[in-house]
């Protein structure tokens, strides 16, 4: 594998060297503009496997290699006034080949101009591809995905896991106090979280005053216990980040032996798609029913979201918008993500 970056003045500039040097085959790593005190220009990295780097330069954007060219040549297929009579349809014919060839050539180019700026605003490749080759509108796409998506259950025995910091504790308490005060249930707040240096310290105290039943044990006594808690409408289990010390084999076993447990996905809103994508990869083997999304707060734009539509994920059941707690929680309905999805994002 060969790798390389390219500049240019425009995106265009950059990928026709890209093109020119490494072919059609070649890979979009990464695309963005670089600014610097002459200026600004933009770099992409692009990379392509050793041995196809022997090639003769194709379709270059805005250049059409020598077969393109002739192809492209106007060749009537007799000489115009041969046969009179039929000039006209023969004109007719022969523009109406001119203007598909002419489309072809633009559609290409513009095609491979918008995934580039969709990767520029920070799109997932696997989204800005899709989006360019169904020849769908940003709008287009969310409003589809979140009516396929659907709505999450309230199941009454919710497990949360995500990585460390995250906002785990702080979304398990906001949801209990929601269950509690806006449906009347009898809610109760289990830590699996042991590990934490201080104890449990903070989220006692937030239980007291949300006056939220809750208990900090171990797995084992989690198991033991958890057929007992028959008085409580919903039970929501924190977990201590995901890593060496929670192992997601006792979280199948668990979910082997609890079949109504649920698990839910904590999600950092301003998280790169490349950390949650292997996060994900750990969680896939679980009966994961949603995604709780937190600190929708520091979102900028919708862009950076768009990968959690994605088919392998599940949907998006409750929003946090900030630190406050209990206050800062929205039930994720098809308004809210609409909105939170489209942020700074023009209809076009
Ligand atoms: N701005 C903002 N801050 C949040 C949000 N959710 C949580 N926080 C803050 O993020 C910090 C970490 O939250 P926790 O709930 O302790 O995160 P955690 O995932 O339980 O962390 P660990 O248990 O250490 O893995 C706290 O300071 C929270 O107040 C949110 O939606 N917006
Ligand atoms: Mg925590």
């Amino acid at each position: 594998m060969k790798i390389k970056k390219f500049t240019g003045k425009s995106i265009v500039e950059a990928l026709n060297k890209v093109k020119k040097e490494f072919g059609d085959n070649a890979v979009i790593l990464n695309s963005e503009k670089i600014k610097t005190d002459n200026g600004s220009f933009y770099e992409i990295t692009a990379a392509i496997d050793e041995e196809e780097v022997i090639f003769e330069p194709k379709s270059v954007i805005g250049e059409k290699k020598e077969k393109d060219k002739i192809d492209l040549k106007f060749k009537p297929e007799r000489e115009f006034g041969e046969e009179k009579g039929t000039d006209l349809e023969f004109l007719k014919k022969e523009i109406l080949e001119i203007k598909n060839i002419l489309n072809q050539a633009f559609s290409e180019k513009i095609t491979e101009v918008r995934y580039l700026e969709l990767l520029e605003k920070g799109v997932p490749p696997f989204i800005a591809k899709e989006l360019v080759l169904k020849k769908m509108s940003v709008w287009e796409f969310v409003k589809k995905r979140l009516e396929e998506k659907g709505v999450v259950p309230n199941s009454r025995c919710q497990l949360f896991l995500g990585e460390a910091g995250v906002g785990k504790t702080t979304a398990v308490f906001k949801l209990a106090a929601w269950y509690r005060y806006t449906r009347n249930s009898r809610v109760m707040v289990i830590s699996l979280d042991n590990y934490k240096v201080g104890g449990n310290y903070q989220a006692e105290r937030m239980a007291e005053f949300l006056e939220i039943d809750f208990e900090a044990m171990d797995i084992d006594t989690f198991r033991e216990i958890l057929p007992a808690l028959k008085a409580y409408d919903y039970i929501l289990i924190d977990t201590p980040g995901l890593g060496n010390k929670f192992w997601i084999d006792d979280l199948e076993v668990l979910s082997k032996e609890f079949t109504n447990l649920r698990f839910f996905w904590v999600v950092k809103a301003i998280e790169h798609y490349i950390s949650a994508l292997q996060c994900w990869k750990f969680l896939e083997s679980l009966p994961v029913e949603g995604i709780f999304l937190t600190f929708t707060d520091r979102i900028l734009t919708g862009y950076s979201l768009l990968w959690l539509l994605d088919s392998r994920f599940p949907p998006i059941n409750f929003i946090s918008t900030g630190e406050r707690v209990p206050e800062d929680i929205e039930r994720a309905d098809t308004e809210h993500l609409k909105r939170l999805f489209l942020k700074g994002i023009k209809e076009d």
